[in-house]
């Protein structure tokens, strides 16, 4: 990425003055009430803040490319001689298809070619995750007559505009043979499967309750929601020399090699990622769908480029999105608010013949101290495209059902919820039997509550209107457990000054980039700024997925132990080199900072980074480092870079490390037409230590925003008739916009956590949606005495 211009002076300083004020008051010192002016600290410049490093709240790096349009996104890399290709979807659940007549749609201008079933070019299925490979699911298109659910892709219409290809698609004409769908897991005909290694049990959780003096219990559903990143699913393929290269828009270039390498049957050094940009995928983009294995076949069958852009009705059915889950959850508690037992039982809905997995129960046994708890997870198979992961898949649902059970059970006891959640302190793991790595989650609840005013709540439900308005406060416990990679970088120093680091890892719009000039700054003491970060190419050393909150902590990790041994390889040079002014000094004599190597004693007399590299006579010095644990063999290396079997959970090490959160909202519903706003969302959120506090409030408000959305308007439904999502585009899947987004607060209270990663933070990507959808509706009941357990909580459920 090319470095961007400097901001001007003056908001710089602002900035600097910002994070110096901010250190002194984190470092604890008081500041003195107003009244006699305090004397003006001038406290030097801290190096984070002198070079814009980690801890510093600093613009992205990309922010000016991306307001500019300087950022390339996959369909943007336009290659010659390319043809574009459209994707015809299926227009039944279930049967098969009998014909496809296609005469017309070849006949028409531009086409090329029209790729069916009946053209017989085979696609391998790309190895599932849950069986150690990177695919999301093993549904490959267009190898048989058989519809398994409404949108599938069928066939391919290749021209040489997209405006042909476009049309020439509407021209084909399918027939089919229907048979019966199973579009809804309440279909009596579906076939439950218990997912076993999911099963949750200790204590004995079903007489506890029978003998416990207070139960709340109810079941809780969330409808089907989509990703709906503003990039919509999009690439180009290029077959060349027996090579694909795809520019494909992904939250990790080696999954998406592994899976395309597969599907062509062809070895893995042969395809090529590119993907410097992607316009989020929030779980979507983790491995690539359908249609980018038929832009790959129709390339390698045409040998020119191909582009294929679902439109945005077809990203309803070209990937899945969050499935639907249902959940019974009891709750059984002394009469001072003890929980004596947890007993729970959900699905989520999977696609007839792949497996989606959403646990429902993964938040219930850990977030509370409880000596009972009995839990289990099914997936029921329906005709729909394949569920897939959206933002905290898991801890989504799972924390709904929990945390507005919670709520009812604070409103049986007469206790403020808040209380009822400190009564039940988890001090250590009860699932894993461990203690928690840092679980700052009391602060949470305490910076919170304080900031949110918490404590001026009337608990009785309808008692704070304000006019017509009836206003309701909520609130949710939220958690995301910190999984661990290991990943490879580069980082270089070349003769003109230029610092490069180098990673196959990706910025989804998290802001990977920044983050990682940040940690070279904080080794090597340069500006951020001045260091350019490439990412996102299957060129660069590996790296691990974008997916499960993990990247920050992985690549921080990975680029401070690489900077540091460029760090060494300096001082090194330094002292070795006959014409250097530190030639033969002391190793701990010698330092490194301000882009320069000197002598500890002598600070003014250092030379630069350049005029090392000029008196050594070399183009660059470079250091390439890894993460990986001893010992590890070639095909762990490869793993890790391309499948999931290397990711490490929580219960792999001696404590257990999650991120935690605290979720505050105000809603006024009105009482006639029981339309909700939100109001007010205070989030308090133990991330570990923060790498960059404003991309991390982004993030954090941007989970928040997503799942305002959740809870009060997103809800994908389907056409009983033919299982066809009805409310496939923007005007009826409906998302939070600017004006749904109300004032919103995110307070870090994490401290740095070194049994969570290298550098000590912990998860911050997903953490922010957790929670929100069950404090939103615990708000409604606190405003309307109405309890909403099915999402989202829409007018016709509280009128
Ligand atoms: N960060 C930080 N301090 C930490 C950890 C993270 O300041 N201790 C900040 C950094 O700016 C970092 C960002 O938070 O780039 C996210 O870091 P992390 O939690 O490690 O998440 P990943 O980099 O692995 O990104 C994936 C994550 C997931 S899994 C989903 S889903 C999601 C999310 O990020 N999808 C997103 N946030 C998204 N944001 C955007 N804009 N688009 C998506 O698709
Ligand atoms: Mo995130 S759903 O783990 O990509």
């Amino acid at each position: 990425m090319s470095s961007e211009k400097p901001t001007n002076s003056s908001r710089r300083a602002l900035l600097k003055a910002g994070a110096v004020i901010g250190a002194i008051s984190g470092a604890g010192l008081k500041l003195k009430p107003a009244g006699a002016a305090p004397p003006v600290p001038v406290a030097p410049l801290s190096r984070e803040v002198k070079y814009q490093a980690l801890g510093v709240g600093r613009e992205r790096a990309d922010g000016m490319l991306k307001i500019q349009g300087g950022a390339r996104y996959a369909i943007e890399h336009n290659q010659d001689n390319m043809v574009y290709g459209v994707i015809v979807q299926s227009t039944i659940a279930s049967g098969t298809i009998s014909g496809i007549d296609s005469t017309e749609a070849s006949n028409y201008p531009g086409v090329l070619a029209v790729y069916s079933h009946q053209d017989n070019l085979k696609l391998n299925p790309a190895k599932v995750f849950l069986k150690g490979g990177a695919a999301t699911e093993a549904f490959t298109p267009i190898q048989d007559n058989k519809v398994k659910f409404n949108g599938q892709h069928i066939a391919i219409v290749i021209a040489e505009t997209f405006e042909q290809a476009t049309h020439a698609a509407s021209l084909v004409r399918v027939t089919y043979q229907p048979t019966e769908a199973i579009l809804q897991p309440e279909d009596t005909r579906t076939k439950p499967q218990p997912i076993d290694a999911l099963n949750v049990e200790w204590g004995n959780a079903h007489q506890a309750m029978d003998a416990a003096a207070v139960v709340v219990r109810s079941t809780y559903t969330t409808p089907r929601n989509y990703n709906a990143p503003i990039e919509p699913h999009a690439c180009i393929a290029s077959w060349k020399d027996d090579e694909m290269t795809v520019w494909e828009p992904t939250q990790w270039v080696g999954g998406a090699r592994q899976v395309v390498s597969e599907w062509m049957g062809i070895s893995i050094e042969k395809v090529r990622i590119i993907s410097p940009f992607t316009g989020g995928g929030f779980g979507s983009k983790v491995s690539p769908h359908a249609h980018v294995a038929l832009a790959c076949l129709a390339s390698r069958e045409l040998g020119r480029p191909v582009k294929v852009s679902l439109t945005r009705q077809q990203t309803f059915s070209g990937y899945g999105g969050r499935p639907r889950t249902h959940q019974e959850l009891s709750l059984g508690a002394r009469a001072d608010g003890t929980l004596v037992s947890i007993v729970h039982k959900g699905w989520n809905e999977t696609s007839i013949d792949d497996v989606h997995l959403e646990p429902t129960n993964s938040v219930t046994p850990i977030m509370y101290a409880c000596d009972n708890v009995w839990a289990r997870h099914s997936i029921i198979p329906v005709n729909t495209v394949n569920p897939g992961w959206m933002r905290a898949p898991g801890e989504n649902p799972s924390t709904f059902a929990l945390e507005v059970a919670m709520d009812e059970l604070a409103y049986e006891l007469n206790m403020d919820p808040l209380e009822l959640r400190m009564r039940n302190w988890a001090d250590h793991d009860h699932k894993m039997k461990k203690p928690w790595s840092t679980r700052r989650l009391r602060e949470a609840y305490r910076a919170g509550a304080e900031a949110f005013g918490w404590s001026a709540r009337t608990p009785a439900p309808g008692s704070m209107r304000r006019g017509r308005e009836l206003i309701g406060w909520g609130m949710a416990a939220g958690t995301y457990p910190i999984l661990r990679s290991p990943a490879e970088a580069r980082v270089i120093i070349y003769r003109n000054g230029q610092i490069d680091v180098e990673s196959g890892g990706v910025d989804i719009g998290t802001g990977t980039y920044t983050i990682l000039a940040q940690t070279v700054a904080e080794v090597l003491g340069v500006s951020s700024r001045q260091i350019n970060v490439r990412l996102g190419d299957t060129s660069l050393p590996r790296s691990p997925l974008a997916g499960g909150s993990q990247l920050a902590n992985v690549l921080t990790g990975a680029v401070h132990k690489t900077a540091s041994a460029l760090k060494e390889r300096l001082i090194t040079l330094a002292i070795a080199l006959p014409s250097s002014p530190f030639y033969q000094s002391e190793r701990s004599a010698v330092s490194v900072s301000d882009g320069q190597v000197y002598l500890q004693r002598r600070p003014g007399n250092g030379i630069t980074f350049a005029r090392l590299l000029e008196l050594a006579d070399r183009d660059f010095v470079d250091a390439k480092e890894n993460t990986y644990k001893p010992g590890a063999s070639e095909q762990d290396r490869y793993d890790a870079a391309h499948t999931f079997t290397q990711i490490q959970m929580p219960d792999a090490f001696e404590t257990s490390s999650h991120s935690w959160s605290a979720q505050f909202v105000e809603v006024a519903v009105d009482e006639d037409f029981g339309t909700v706003r939100v109001k007010r969302m205070v989030g308090a959120f133990d991330s570990g230590r923060v790498y960059n506090p404003r991309l991390a409030e982004s993030q954090w408000i941007g989970g928040m925003v997503m799942g305002l959305g959740q809870a009060l308007l997103e809800e994908g439904m389907l056409d009983p008739r033919d299982g066809r999502v009805t409310n496939a585009s923007f005007a009826d899947y409906v998302v939070s916009v600017n004006a749904d987004v109300p004032d919103i607060k995110a307070i870090s209270v994490g401290i740095p956590d070194l049994q969570a990663s290298a550098l000590g933070g912990k998860a911050v990507g997903e953490l922010g949606i957790v929670g929100v959808a069950a404090a939103i509706s615990n708000a409604v009941f606190h405003a309307t005495g109405k309890r909403v357990r099915d999402l989202p909580v829409t007018l016709d459920k509280l009128i």
